[in-house]
């Protein structure tokens, strides 16, 4: 690409987010490109391949909803879509409405530096330099694998693999001694799989994460006909609801509920599956009592499934439920019940080192042929930090957000005119149906550019008073639930050296109609800067 290549907006990144942008800006009429350092499209979508991999909320809602023929011809097969189906659907998505001339594969976004002299973002990608008046990060929120730095992993004689980056061939675990580290929700799709292949499994477990069944299944299809027969009000429905999704949340309190009805209540959640457990009762983030008879049943249940005490013990967490994001499994504990498997408890004493053998966790010498690295992602900024991303005055974000993200509704950050940020970090995002939820951001950002040209403003960018009451009211939200009790990859937990801010706004209706109320108030909170260069009056 030449140096003097000029679009009006670079994208970063192909997942969801990005081919959805793209869709949006060229109705617009804008010229816009898609750089995606992937070899195809689909963001999480290409790189978690790991066996197992799939999403844990109901496929009729994980789908795009802004055009209403693709989600009533699209026909999911299961419950909860498999990775392959989902990578299938982006790439029909990305077939059907012609998106593919703009999007360019095996390129890394390297650079993007905002030049006041000429308004315009410049961008160094691995395959020349390009210049936007707009930069859209569509960078994903868990898409920079964390391998922890354990000594000696270069000295490892076997394989070794990161979930977040699993090879295309796949892996085959036949007749292997295998380790997998970490136990969030990557670890706890695939062991299960992983446990029947293998020769034996090692479990190394620092923390126990909460799970509860999937039951998942072919999709009913007389459900998926009702829903098709009114998606509109489905997705509305759906809306509404704290997390975005149809968790079936109930205005109950835990708190009033007597045992038996709140035994009877999670027993009827945990029979029908999934994520919307969590709805079962209202005060359930909130309220750590209430969140702690959740809790016990679920210990229960491990306790109840899984035969040896000592392990099950193992696997109970003592955490708040939902303060690290729950899991969904197939067969999770059960694999415990397995004579090829066993479970380290690293809490105490951690990996000590990887060796040419295996790895070692006090001074006891576990042999391995492969290592999983089940161990998450640098989340929500991640993707954004290693880009040299550098707004007015040279300002670099990673010295801006030294001490943590900041941003206006997750959006924007101030000092950084027209670049926007989808799902970034003080936004639902993560506590949400990630799919609707950038579907909302993606409209916002076109809707603000369309506002933009329509007034004859050449930029917009939050001004900082707007920005620190919005982290201060992230905070706040977070501060009054339960979501800070625990080390979590939502507080940068999981990451040595990271700042410990709570990074996700909890509430998606509240966040909506926030984002509905400062576009209707002329982008209250933002400063426009008007062609020719002038700040405009708000
Ligand atoms: O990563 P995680 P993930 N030594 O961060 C452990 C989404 N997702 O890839 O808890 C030993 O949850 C770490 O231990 P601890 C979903 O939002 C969705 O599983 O920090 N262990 C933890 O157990 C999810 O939450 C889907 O003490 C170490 C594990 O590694 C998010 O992605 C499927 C360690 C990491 O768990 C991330 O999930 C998959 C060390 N040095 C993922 N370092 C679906 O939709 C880390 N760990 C279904």
């Amino acid at each position: 690409m030449s140096e003097s290549k000029r679009l009006d907006a670079v994208i970063v990144g192909a997942g969801l987010a990005g081919v959805y942008m793209l869709h949006r800006l060229r109705k617009l009429g804008l010229t816009a490109r898609v750089f995606e350092a992937g070899s195809g499209i689909g963001g999480t979508w290409f790189w978690n391949r790991y066996p197992g991999a799939r999403c844990d909320i109901e496929s009729m809602e994980y789908s795009y909803q802004f055009s209403d023929a693709l989600q009533r011809e699209w026909e999911w097969t299961e419950r909860y879509a498999t990775q392959p189906e989902i990578l299938r659907y982006i790439n029909h998505v990305a077939d059907r409405f012609e998106l593919r001339d703009d999007i360019q594969l095996n390129t890394r976004v390297q650079a993007a530096h905002y030049d006041e002299s000429d308004g315009l973002w410049h961008v160094a990608t691995s395959a020349g330099a390009v210049t936007a008046r707009f930069c859209i990060m569509a960078t994903g929120c868990l898409s920079c694998a964390n391998t922890p730095d354990f000594e000696g992993l270069g000295s490892f004689g076997g394989d070794w693999y990161h979930t977040g980056a699993w090879p295309h061939a796949g892996v085959d675990f036949t007749g292997k001694r295998v380790g997998v580290i970490g136990t969030g929700s990557s670890a706890i799709q695939s062991i299960p799989l992983i446990a029947r292949q293998a020769d034996h499994l090692y479990v190394f477990q620092r923390t126990p994460n909460y799970s509860v069944p999937a039951h998942n299944g072919p999709i009913d299809p007389e459900q998926v006909a009702s829903i098709k027969a009114n998606y509109r009000a489905f997705r509305e429905e759906n809306w509404t609801h704290g997390f975005g999704a149809n968790f079936r949340d109930s205005a109950a309190l835990a708190a009033e509920a007597t045992p038996e009805q709140r035994q009877a209540e999670y027993e009827a959640r945990w029979a029908a599956g999934g994520l919307a457990f969590l709805g079962a009762y209202a005060d359930l983030v909130f309220d750590p009592q209430a969140n702690q008879t959740a809790a016990k049943f679920i210990r229960d249940k491990i306790r109840a499934i899984v035969q040896d005490p000592q392990v099950a013990e193992a696997l109970c967490p003592t955490t708040m439920v939902g303060c690290k994001r729950m899991c969904v499994d197939t067969g999770y504990y059960e694999t415990f019940n397995r004579s090829n498997v066993t479970l380290v408890d690293v809490s105490k004493a951690p990996v000590e080192r990887i060796t040419p053998m295996g790895l070692t966790v006090d001074g006891k010498p576990y042999e391995l042929d492969i290592i999983v690295f089940a161990t998450g992602f640098d989340a929500m900024t991640g993707a954004l930090m290693r880009i040299d991303i550098r707004g007015r005055s040279g300002q670099r974000l990673t010295d801006k957000w030294g001490a943590g993200p900041r941003t206006y509704l997750g959006l924007s950050v101030a000092g950084f005119p027209n670049l926007f940020t989808i799902t970034g970090p003080g936004s639902p995002s993560v506590l949400s149906n990630m799919l609707p939820s950038i579907e909302q951001h993606v409209n916002w950002i076109a809707d603000c550019i369309e506002h933009l040209d329509a007034h004859q403003i050449s930029a917009i960018e939050a001004t900082v008073a707007a920005e620190d009451a919005w982290v201060e009211h992230v905070n706040a939200v977070a501060g009054a639930s339960i979501y800070p009790t625990c080390n979590s990859w939502y507080l940068g937990a999981n990451v040595p050296g990271k700042p410990r801010v709570f990074m996700p706004y909890l509430g998606v209706p509240t966040y909506v109609e926030k984002c509905v109320q400062v576009a209707a108030d002329d982008y209250d909170g933002f400063e426009k800067i008007a062609c020719g260069g002038s700040a405009v009056a708000s």
